[in-house]
């Protein structure tokens, strides 16, 4: 007995065992959720076979890279064909061009702003535009957030105005979606040690900090993302739309 049986859901943001969308998609497939799953290019394709097979040889996978809406829109008449419906979706997808996370913000060109948006906010527009008519039963659509949405995190740059965008993105999907019984929520996690989050200079330091700093003293583990996760899809969070919820170990309270 689960509390996602019965349910249907596709994740989008698969690279290896770290990252944290597979984290999500093991506690879905725990609770009972039937997934399919995204990988950005061939690159990936291996990786996300090898994890995804651990549901079963039938687990759906589909190439999707989040720029492309000929890509987005053979993933969802792929999943319309093969299930007819779904109730849950996540957005795990991230990306701006290194040197833009590196120098200082002013310097930011319009290409890597450009890419930044698109593949990191505008691509949660699209998905849930792609999702929305085979959520007949209603649905719940989670996306990734970071605290450097809000305030400011050194070297975050392009990506906190990205994440800021997908934020206030995230409760106009709440509000044109809701009438259809479709949620939309983010999960503002703290630092997880993740590939993307790998290449970040200081990154080892941002995990000391928090650990110094945060109210529970420690870093948050990706199985906590994954049971927030569950709560968010689950009808135990069946009014509970347009939100960010930090699992920061308590980080976002801190004023100093
Ligand atoms: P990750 O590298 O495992 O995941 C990022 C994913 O984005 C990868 O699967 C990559 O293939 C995908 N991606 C990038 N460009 C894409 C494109 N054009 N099309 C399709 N997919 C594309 O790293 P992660 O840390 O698990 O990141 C997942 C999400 O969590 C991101 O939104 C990230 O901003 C967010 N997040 C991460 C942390 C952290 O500290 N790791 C903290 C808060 C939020
Ligand atoms: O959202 C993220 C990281 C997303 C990310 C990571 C990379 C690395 C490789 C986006 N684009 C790229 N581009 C690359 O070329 N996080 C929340 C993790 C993160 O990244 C930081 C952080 C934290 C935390 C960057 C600077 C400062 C803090």
């Amino acid at each position: 007995m689960g509390t996602l049986d019965g349910k249907i859901g596709i994740v989008f943001g698969v690279a290896n065992k770290r990252s944290i969308a597979w984290a999500i998609a093991q506690a879905w497939h725990k609770q009972g959720a039937t997934l399919a799953f995204t990988y950005q290019g061939e690159r990936l394709k291996e990786n996300v076979e090898e994890l995804a097979g651990t549901f079963g040889s039938d687990t759906l996978l589909m190439p999707c890279d989040v720029t492309r809406d000929d890509d987005i829109a053979a993933v969802f008449k792929t999943v319309g064909a093969k299930f007819g419906r779904l109730h849950l979706l996540l957005h795990s997808v991230a990306f701006a061009p290194k040197d833009a996370l590196e120098g200082e913000f002013v310097n930011t060109t319009r290409e890597a702003y450009r890419i930044a948006h698109d593949i990191s906010a505008y691509s949660l527009v699209a998905l849930a535009r792609g999702a929305a008519p085979l959520m007949a039963e209603g649905g719940s659509i989670v996306a990734m957030s970071y605290y450097g949405a809000e305030k400011v995190v050194p070297h975050y740059n392009v990506m906190g105005v990205a994440k800021a965008s997908l934020e206030a993105g995230t409760r106009y999907l709440a509000y044109d979606l809701g009438p259809k019984k479709i949620r939309v929520n983010c999960i503002s996690a703290g630092p997880v040690n993740t590939l993307a989050a790998r290449g970040i200079s200081g990154f080892s330091e941002m995990l000391r900090h928090y650990e110094a700093h945060a109210p529970l003293k420690r870093n948050v583990l990706p199985e906590e993302l994954g049971a927030t996760g569950v709560f968010l899809a689950s009808d135990g969070a069946a009014a509970i739309t347009g939100q960010v919820i930090y699992v920061d170990a308590g980080y976002q309270i801190m004023g100093m």
